[in-house]
């Protein structure tokens, strides 16, 4: 009997000491201890290796920034409290271990990387103590063991539709770091806007830039070379990889109004949409801006993007020197010669000595299988990613539901998608992909990752896309990194709660999933130019409705109409 309740009492101590331990996403294996280790001025950090002074530095400035702490650096191993050890054993990327006793902390990998995500995790409990009488901070024994589940944990940000800038990315790539996502595709073109500076086409940015989704004639906006390589070089000091897309043949019209000799034609609704495919010079001026593009990303994967071609391409079939090339290389419908384009294009990328990275409707357009990344988004369509998986791509799971993150997070939010209306909450990222996906394919190795897309049609303001970020951004981070046997979201909500003062501290404006009255006035920030897209006659229908959602959703009522899963429905 006593022995009993001195278990219960044993366990009960340690729940309380876990509930501290508040880490997301959740590691591997967490032993509590019931020590504490005390953080003061005169902490040294050590390293066992000079090349991991960067990472010392690192710990010391974001220790001084958020607790006010100052820490010395030294690469003495022995001299150090805080020590941090590349060791020689084999073991997954991004794996590391952290020993917190009541007088040394140590982190142990066998990479940088894995170093990094040992002092995100030290960050995160370092954040939730407050310093005591002494000015110390006191953090509980612990002793973790953690590593990823998949390597590529991702994140897009359409950045064509409306522009953000420098210091809100930085933001954002803080974030990222914050919670372990390591992949950072920067969508940098389309219909709206073109983003990066490419030096033999000026007229790209001075033209092509100066348009948003909801300013047509906006002052030009877009990243210099000089930016993109600053942004390039924060990221991978966090170790995240920054991918550029530059989106083709389709989604292209920004490009062509800078450059109308390139375009493919319009189609009512879809006004110079793509890329001209039987204009020989099409293919170099393409080349030519994916040389630049590549020489400012060193991890050499080129998104071309790949998507939605079919709205445009009608245009093709009315003009004569595409239907005399189709003639000439007997295809026998415009798909074919969508697919003969982007391989083309492909080629391009790879004979630069890059990974080509495309949305899912390039399964079809014949791409070196080792050379190849797909990313699977139409969740309708189950079928694209087992051709997919049968074709031997490798493949990212970004499926619309439910990790589009333009996508409403609550039934009674009106201004962003739906998908007949569903609506993407931060429980369904949180399970994703397990009860998506078929053992079966979960198992292949093929499938490197997940992503959250993050389109902005509907998300002109930096508090706007605060709000469709957070928490969701922290239900992809245990998507992406932790274990489905450790996967608990009891306990993952517990720890959210802890992280929404994280997010009150640094003035993000947030979805709260457990106050949904907090933080209103982002439910309703609408639109303010109804999609070019969609057709007339569901204009007046997305408008009356939306009227309507709005007004019940003020009076409180239970369900919304879902104005925009119907636009939505009619668009794709
Ligand atoms: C589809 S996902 C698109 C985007 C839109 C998005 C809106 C994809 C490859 N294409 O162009 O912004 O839907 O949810």
């Amino acid at each position: 009997m006593k022995l009993k309740l001195f278990t219960v009492l044993f366990l009960l101590s340690g729940y309380v000491q876990a509930q501290n331990l508040t880490i997301i996403p959740q590691p591997k294996s967490i032993i509590n201890g019931t020590g504490q280790f005390n953080f003061n001025n005169h902490a040294t950090v050590s390293v066992s290796d000079t090349s991991l002074l960067g990472l010392a530095g690192y710990l010391q400035k974001e220790i001084s920034q958020t607790k006010g702490l100052t820490l010395t650096v030294s690469n003495n191993e022995a001299a150090g409290a805080i020590n941090l050890v590349l060791a020689n054993t084999p073991q997954t990327t991004g794996s590391y271990t952290l020993n917190v006793t009541t007088d040394r902390i140590t982190i142990t990998s066998q990479s940088k990387e894995g170093i990094f995500y040992g002092l995100t995790s030290l960050l995160q409990l370092v954040k939730d103590q407050q310093r005591d009488n002494d000015g110390d901070l006191c953090i509980t024994t612990c002793n973790i063991n953690d590593a990823p589940r998949y390597p590529w944990r991702g994140l897009m940000l359409d950045e064509s539709r409306h522009f953000f800038g420098k210091e809100k990315v930085k933001q954002l790539l803080n974030w990222m770091a914050y919670y372990k996502l390591n992949r950072f595709h920067w969508h940098l073109t389309d219909a709206q806007g073109w983003r990066i500076e490419i030096k033999k086409y000026p007229k790209l940015t001075s033209i092509g830039g100066a348009s948003n989704y909801s300013n047509t004639s906006a002052e030009p906006q877009y990243y210099t070379q000089d930016d993109i390589k600053e942004i390039v070089a924060y990221a991978a000091a966090r170790f995240i990889t920054v991918i550029p897309e530059i989106d083709m043949p389709g989604h292209a019209t920004a490009a062509n109004k800078a450059y109308p000799e390139f375009s493919g034609g319009s189609v009512a609704g879809y006004p110079n949409f793509t890329f001209n495919p039987a204009n020989e010079h099409t293919y170099q001026y393409l080349a030519d801006i994916i040389k630049e593009t590549n020489a400012l990303f060193p991890a050499h994967m080129i998104h071309l993007g790949g998507d939605e071609v079919a709205y445009g391409i009608k245009a093709w079939s009315l003009d004569t020197a595409i239907a005399h090339m189709m003639q000439k290389m007997e295809f026998e419908g415009v798909t074919d010669l969508e697919h003969y384009f982007f391989k083309r294009m492909a080629d391009t990328v790879t004979n630069m000595g890059s990974k080509v990275l495309a949305w899912d409707e390039a399964t079809g357009a014949n791409l070196p299988a080792d050379k190849t990344i797909i990313f699977w988004w139409r969740q309708n369509l189950p079928g694209q990613l087992h051709l997919a998986l049968q074709k031997n791509y490798q493949v990212v799971l970004c499926p619309r539901l439910p990790l589009y993150f333009d996508f409403e997070q609550d039934s009674q939010h009106v201004s962003g998608r739906k998908w007949n209306g569903v609506v993407n909450r931060i429980t369904d990222v949180y399970n994703f992909p397990d009860r998506q996906i078929s053992p079966d394919e979960l198992n292949s190795k093929q499938i490197i990752g997940v992503q959250a897309n993050i389109w902005t049609e509907r998300i002109a303001s930096e508090k706007r896309l605060d709000f469709m970020l957070f928490p969701r951004i922290a239900g992809l981070a245990e998507a992406g990194w932790t274990a489905p046997e450790q996967k608990d979201e009891f306990a993952f909500n517990e720890r959210l709660k802890s992280d929404l003062k994280n997010y009150d501290s640094a003035g993000i404006y947030y979805y709260d999933p457990f106050d949904p009255s907090y933080h209103p006035e982002a439910i309703d920030f609408a639109p303010r130019v109804i999609e070019p897209t969609t057709p007339k006659h569901s204009r007046h229908t997305l408008k009356k409705s939306h009227v309507k959602a709005s007004k019940k959703s003020k009076k409180g009522a239970k369900k919304s109409s879902g104005a925009s899963g119907k636009s939505h429905k009619k668009r794709k």
